[in-house]
């Protein structure tokens, strides 16, 4: 389903409606930013559209300006972080073998050190 309606079981659709705590970083009208529970990186924030949709491509896919504004927002959370100018990494894991568990999409917003580099 990809028609950005609230699901019922979904964690962070519950976030977003204010029915299970967060630590909220920045919000707009279309976002809301909060401290991952886990964190990973000395800043670790996800960023999730208010709207569900389940990942990143269904999202791209399904309301490609809301992916626009997410991305945008991450430059935003950066700089309320204070990571925006040593850099920072930005990640959607999508779907099983990325590892993603929460079906809602979220951008991860990490920095604020060096961060293990993958790739070549
Ligand atoms: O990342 C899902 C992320 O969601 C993972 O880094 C933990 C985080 N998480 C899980 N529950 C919470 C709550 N309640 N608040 C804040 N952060 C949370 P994924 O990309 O799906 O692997």
């Amino acid at each position: 389903m990809a028609d950005g309606q609230p699901q019922p079981d979904c964690l962070f659709c519950k976030i977003v409606a204010g029915e299970i705590p967060a630590t909220v970083v920045r919000e707009t009208d279309l976002t809301l930013a909060f401290k991952d529970i886990n964190p990973q990186a000395p800043v670790h924030d996800l960023i999730v559209p208010r709207a569900h949709y389940a990942n990143a491509a269904e999202l791209a896919f399904g309301a490609p300006e809301l992916a626009a504004a997410v991305l945008l927002e991450a430059r935003e959370v950066a700089k309320t972080e204070g990571i925006a100018d040593g850099g920072y990494r930005v990640v959607f894991n999508t779907d099983a073998h990325a590892g993603q568990t929460v079906f809602h999409v979220h951008a991860h917003v990490l920095g604020g050190d060096f961060l293990a580099h993958f790739g070549t």
